[in-house]
């Protein structure tokens, strides 16, 4: 809706959760806040869009917020599934990839969080680590399942200059949280990596040269923007940008 006055919100679509044992989407309230909170009006997509309306839909919403949930199928990037990959949504994965190329090609503001940066990258022909703790090994072993609340940050990003991660945070660093079993391992054609973790984990990515706001965060700024003004700035940015869209 590019014609709309500018005094209107900005409609953010986010994509759901999904509770596979009940076949029941869903959606966790931080999100929903956290775009409301920055001006933005959240609505929450279904799970079974058919092509004609994932077109339709990226042409009407303002922003697209791909959330957090359960591991991709390991075969969207050419793998058989690992002995300790997690639990997977076809559903999810069917309309989040397509939605995700469509937005991609429309060149609307996108924002991917924890399942959402891995998502862009699998979209864009990279791939992830299935299993973190089998797959990455350290001398000293980072938490990215934290032991602790999601408020509360638990490891270091650090951030690469000259680059929309850079210009959000306005420092060289960052403490965010980690609540994810997998991460980007090969990193897609066109994107690049502008947060990195310690031992050098791909946390955040953008794509250069798009025209809008396009970022991937590893970690959930949905629990930290109250207290962390980069959390809160992730958010403003992208919805400043669907505004303007
Ligand atoms: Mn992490």
């Amino acid at each position: 809706m590019s014609s709309k006055k500018s005094s209107q919100k900005p409609l953010i679509a986010l994509t759901p959760y999904h509770n596979t044992e009940k076949d029941e989407p869903y959606m966790r309230p931080a999100y929903l806040k956290a775009i409301r909170t920055v001006g933005g009006t959240p609505i929450i997509l279904p799970l079974d869009l058919e092509q004609e309306e994932l077109e339709r839909f990226t042409a009407m919403f303002d922003g697209f917020l791909f959330t957090g949930g359960p591991d991709l199928h390991p075969f969207h990037f050419g793998e058989e599934t690992q002995l300790h990959c997690g639990n997977v949504s076809p559903k999810r994965d069917r309309l989040e990839l397509e939605l995700l190329k469509l937005v991609i090609q429309a060149k609307k503001p996108v924002l991917g969080i924890c399942r959402g940066i891995q998502l862009i990258n699998i979209c864009l022909g990279g791939d992830i680590y299935q299993d973190l703790p089998s797959q990455f090994s350290e001398d000293f072993p980072v938490a990215h399942t934290q032991p602790f609340s999601y408020e509360i940050p638990s490891h270091t990003v650090t951030i690469v200059p000259d680059t929309l991660l850079s210009r959000i945070a306005g420092i060289p660093a960052i403490q965010v949280n980690s609540m994810h079993h997998q991460a980007i391992r090969r990193l897609a054609p066109g994107l690049t990596a502008s947060g990195l973790a310690p031992h050098g984990l791909t946390e955040c990515v953008e794509m250069q040269g798009y025209p809008t706001f396009f970022l991937g965060v590893q970690w959930h700024p949905e629990y930290l923007w109250e207290q962390d003004e980069t959390a809160k700035r992730i958010f403003s940015e992208f919805v400043k940008a669907a505004r303007q869209h």
